[in-house]
């Protein structure tokens, strides 16, 4: 079925390049076929919106009050001794965006009576900021709920001993009580991705010390970059040395070149604004690639070596997608929808995207699917773009783009996501997406980015004002009206 969808697929695409003889970005405005009926925009967001709920209800049913539920045993994790609830406070303002008003009440009440960051245990600073800060000053400013603000404030100020290295770089963990932290070795992506969000709570709080701390860590990455501009994979927050010399744009880099772009847009700030511009450089000089495709030349991003740029593997995955959104966000909708085919090349050799391939053999490195988001996120980002270009002669549009192209894209992925990710009570990763084999793990992602960017693609434009806001790398829309 697979096989033969994709071939049609790609015969489809063909005929086209035969019969109009266009270039490669018509290629990205070719239909993609299907054999189901395309559903139309807003019975795709009532399904979006349904099966959120059959998650939801299942955690609600198995794990309320964790934060996480394991869907196959029915039972919960904690990250922690105690939970954190990681799953609430990421779902709020997906919620909230759906319309599920009386479920986003009583989370919020649930949240503001029983989350409390007086807890004698280390955190990880990164996921606590992207998952919990960020979910509280986004709930926070959608509701006008002071609470969801204070508990915010509450929670940066025990993350702020992160800082205190000799470099400024944040170390990893922290003892939320004490403030005792550990974890020296650090990498770009978890010392680069603050400044959003704490960056925000300065702006709300007028307390601007979560501001300078955060864009120091981000300065002091972007300080040690290599003579050609690259970033290491892992650094020392100590000496400021990196132990790890392989750049990509892959996880534990990932997110730090997305919040220097985010953080120039949201907080105006012109130093973030030129490391972006320094950074992106680089990226495409030394990491871009292009492989031969069988119809067309392909974009890919793969690895190599900082300091001396030379290709050390040809490696892309699920988290690389989250580029394209990227890159059309800082204005280059050439690339952005380039990749974005090459993401969907990925996500279409087994019907769902593996962790990751070599793109040079389309052989999967790393067969699981652990509920991500990014090639949807993406998705999201192009067909924005393409709709604002079909309406508008605005410059960071493109008329070139095509609005059905991302809205077939997503309907397909979406149908594939649940045909093999639902289960009974909830939705479940995937140990392989060669086998579909279920595992017991539903990350809280799935409800702050992977069903929320699934929606805002089918919901009506009035949900969001896009260019209202900058989403956080966990999908939290904030916004400059602090
Ligand atoms: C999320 O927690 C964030 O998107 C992060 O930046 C990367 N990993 C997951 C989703 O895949």
């Amino acid at each position: 079925m697979q096989t033969e969808r994709r071939v049609k697929t790609l015969r489809t695409r063909s005929s086209v390049l035969k019969l109009i003889g266009m270039v490669v970005i018509a290629v990205v405005a070719a239909p993609i076929t299907c054999s189901q009926q395309l559903a139309s925009k807003a019975q795709l967001a009532a399904q979006v919106r349904s099966e959120f709920l059959h998650a939801w209800h299942g955690y609600k049913q198995y794990a309320w009050g964790h934060d996480d539920l394991k869907p196959l045993s029915k039972s919960y994790h904690d990250w922690y001794a105690e939970p954190l609830l990681m799953t609430p406070v990421d779902a709020l303002d997906t919620m909230i965006l759906m319309g599920l008003n009386d479920e986003a009440r009583s989370t919020r009440e649930y949240i503001v009576k029983n989350l409390s960051f007086n807890k004698d245990f280390d955190v990880q600073n990164f996921e606590i900021t992207i998952r919990l800060l960020g979910g509280l000053l986004s709930s926070y400013q959608m509701t006008g709920d002071k609470r969801l603000l204070n508990l915010a404030e509450d929670l940066g100020n025990r993350l702020l001993p992160v800082f205190a290295s000799p470099t400024g770089l944040p170390y990893r963990y922290v003892n939320l009580k004490t403030g005792k932290v550990r974890g020296n070795v650090t990498n770009p992506a978890e010392a680069g991705t603050l400044l959003i969000e704490f960056g925000t709570l300065s702006k709300l709080t007028h307390r601007p010390i979560f501001y300078e701390k955060a864009k120091r860590a981000l300065v002091e990455i972007y300080n040690r970059r290599s003579p050609i501009g690259l970033v290491g994979t892992w650094i020392n927050v100590e000496t400021g040395k990196w132990t790890d010399t392989d750049s990509h744009i892959s996880g534990a880099i990932d997110s730090y070149y997305e919040y220097l772009l985010k953080c120039a847009i949201l907080f105006d700030d012109q130093d973030c604004r030129r490391m972006w511009t320094d950074s992106i450089a680089a990226i495409n000089q030394y990491l871009r690639d292009e492989t031969k495709g069988r119809m067309k030349p392909e974009l890919w991003y793969g690895h190599a070596d900082m300091n001396t740029g030379q290709r050390t593997a040809t490696n892309y995955g699920a988290l690389d997608a989250f580029f394209p959104a990227v890159l059309a966000l800082s204005g280059d909708l050439n690339r952005a929808s380039l990749l974005q085919e090459s993401s969907y090349k990925m996500w279409m050799k087994y019907g769902i995207e593996p962790e990751e391939i070599n793109y040079q053999s389309m052989e999967v490195t790393a067969p699981g699917y652990p509920l991500r988001p990014e090639i949807v996120e993406s998705t999201y980002y192009l067909y924005h773009y393409a709709v604002l270009g079909a309406r508008t002669s605005r410059p960071h549009a493109s008329k070139r783009l095509d609005p059905k192209h991302y809205q077939q894209m997503a309907e397909m992925m979406f149908r594939d996501f649940v045909k093999y990710c639902r289960a009974d009570a909830g939705y479940a990763a995937l140990k392989s997406v060669v086998t579909k084999e279920q595992a017991d793990s539903m990350q809280s992602f799935l409800f702050a980015e992977t069903f929320k960017y699934f929606y805002l693609l089918f919901a009506p434009p009035r949900t969001l004002d896009f260019d209202k806001v900058i989403f956080n790398t966990e999908a939290h829309p904030v916004s400059s009206t602090w």
